[in-house]
Parts: structure tokens; sequence; C-alpha cells
């Protein structure tokens, strides 16, 4: 990939879930260096600073759900924020917990609608995220953002999506936690979902490529939405929804950096990190690191291999 102007938007919420922390998310990218990072590989950055939720009434507790107006309030002005950022730039969310990612894919949606191009989500987690309102046993709405982006249910108060990102769009990488209601309701539609499972025995590398010849067969931009729990939580303790049996630190490198030799990511989420549980800053610098590689950090330049052009 060549040089890109970068664009980092920072996303405390904090209120897709119950435990607190993720706020401080954004500062923590900041301290472990990512802006140095990516112009050390010669991208220019431009640190916007961090979103501001919409107004919004109050949340008074009551109800199944955590915090939903403060939730409506972010994903207003989340969208606008990627959508303006998407014409000038790459944008790199700095979260702030996953549900950010209603604002954040609503937006990047709008812009590559304004272009006439697809939008493809690569979503690496431990998690599907494709809860309903009415499905979620917990009411966190972190486990929502997948549902709401490809409108496949109602989210009532919420803005419409405009321009929903097909199900056979979106490709999962890495799950190993899905509630049953999720399940069902993924068995109507054609998310493309990797367990790990699949990953142990077919490798990461695969299910990746064929992702993008698909997302590069159609000329389309790509979204990559990075959860902290994707990984391991032996190598990336600082977050709330730890699972075992996750991504190696090996394996989220090579998903960066084949990501970066495709030339095909547009925008990047960097969520669930909760700096409050983490250890001397490991987990954000991994991140970081992570993140590095899929903008173009290497140890030797490889053959590019061409995805379908
Ligand atoms: N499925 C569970 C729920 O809805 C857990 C969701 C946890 N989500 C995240 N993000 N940590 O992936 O409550
Ligand atoms: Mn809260
Ligand atoms: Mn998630
Ligand atoms: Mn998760």
């Amino acid at each position: 990939m060549s040089s890109r102007h970068c664009i980092l938007v920072g996303a405390p919420v904090d209120s897709g879930k119950r435990r607190t922390g993720c706020l401080m998310g954004p500062d923590a990218y900041r301290t472990a260096g990512l802006a140095a990072a990516l112009e050390s590989l010669d991208h220019t950055v431009e640190d916007i600073g961090n979103v501001t939720p919409a107004p919004h009434a109050p949340d008074d507790g009551t109800g199944p759900l955590h915090e939903p107006n403060l939730t409506r309030a972010w994903t207003e002005s989340l969208s606008e924020a990627a959508e303006a950022a998407m014409a000038r730039g790459l944008p790199i969310f700095l979260g702030g917990d996953h549900a950010l990612a209603l604002g954040t894919v609503r937006g990047v949606a709008n812009h590559a609608a304004s272009e006439g191009r697809p939008l493809f989500v690569l979503w690496l987690d431990a998690h599907s995220d494709y809860h309903s309102l009415d499905s979620s046993d917990s009411g966190n709405l972190h486990g929502c953002p997948v549902r709401y982006f490809t409108n496949q249910a109602q989210f009532d108060g919420f803005p419409p999506v405009p321009h929903p990102v097909p199900p056979e769009n979106v490709c999962m990488i890495g799950l190993r936690s899905v509630d049953t209601a999720e399940r069902e309701a993924m068995e109507q539609v054609g998310i493309q979902r990797h367990d790990m499972r699949d990953i142990d025995e077919n490798g990461i590398a695969r299910p990746l490529t064929a992702f993008l010849d698909k997302v590069a067969a159609q000329n389309g931009m790509l979204h990559v939405s990075l959860d902290v729990d994707f990984l391991d939580p032996s190598v990336a303790p600082a977050v709330g929804t730890t699972v075992p049996g996750g991504a190696t630190v090996r394996e989220g490198h090579l998903v960066c950096e084949i990501l970066h030799d495709s030339g095909l990511m547009t925008s990047m989420d960097l969520v669930e990190l909760n700096p409050f549980l983490d250890e001397r800053g490991r987990t954000a610098h991994l991140m970081v690191d992570l993140c590095a590689s899929a903008m173009g950090r290497r140890v030797f330049d490889r053959p590019t291999r061409s995805y379908n052009t």
C-alpha cells in the first residue's frame, strides 16, 4: 500500500456494556505511540481528538437495555464523524467498546454508497455481536452492531440505516462465543463465519484471502473491526469479555499483514480495549503493533499476490 492519510478518531464509547473502562482506550492508544508508528511507515497522521455523543435524554436505568439513549447518541455522532473522515483519508477509530461500530459502520457505509462502491466488513472477534434489541439477554448494546448495520432487525430509536451492509459482505473470524439466538439468526443469512476450530483446521490465511478475493472482485471498500478479544486473553488481557482459545500473536499479525498486502482496507476500528485491566500497557501496545502491520510494517517484502483484479 502506498502512503495514506490516517485520521485517528477517538471514540471513547463506554455505554455498550456494564463494566467501565473503555473510555480510556483512545488515550491508551495515543500513549502507546500509534501516531508515531504510522508516521514511521510513511503515512501522514491527523489526530482529530475525541468525538462526543450527540445531545440526548439521560438514561433512567429502567428497561432491559443498558444506556440506550447514550448509545444512540454515540451512534449519531460517530456515524457523522466516520462519513466525514472517509472523504478525507483512512479513518482509524480508537475505541471504546464495540457499540461504537453501530455508528462507524453506518457512516462508512454512507460514504461507500456515495462512491457507488459496495462495502465489506471483516469482523475479528470472539463474539458475533449479532443480537437484536429483543434477543440480547444482557441488554448490552456492544453485542448488537452487526445486526444493526446489516439492517436485519428493528432498532427502535436508533437512526435508520440508509445503506445496510449486505450480510454476504460480512466475514467473521475468531468466533468462540455465540449465543443461541445469534446462531439461529445468522443461519438465516449469508454471513461468512469462521470459528476458532475452522482456524485450527485450515489456518487463518485461507478464509481471509478467500474473502479478500471477493472484495477485490467487486471493487469493494473494506472496513475492518478488530475486537481485542479476537486475541487470546493470555496475550491480550485488557478486555472485559475474555474468552480462552483465541488467536495467537502471529495469527493476529498474519491477518493484518495480508490485509496490508491486499491494499483493500479503507477504514478500521480498534475496540474493547479496557486499559484499566491491562498489564503495563501490553495489550495497548499489541493493538498498536497489529495496526502497524495492517498499515505496512513488515520484516521483508514479499512478491505481491493479486486479489482477483
Ligand atoms: N453475546 C454476549 C452478549 O450479548 C456477549 C457479547 C460480548 N460482546 C463483546 N464484543 N465483547 O464482541 O451479552
Ligand atoms: Mn455504562
Ligand atoms: Mn465485539
Ligand atoms: Mn468480542
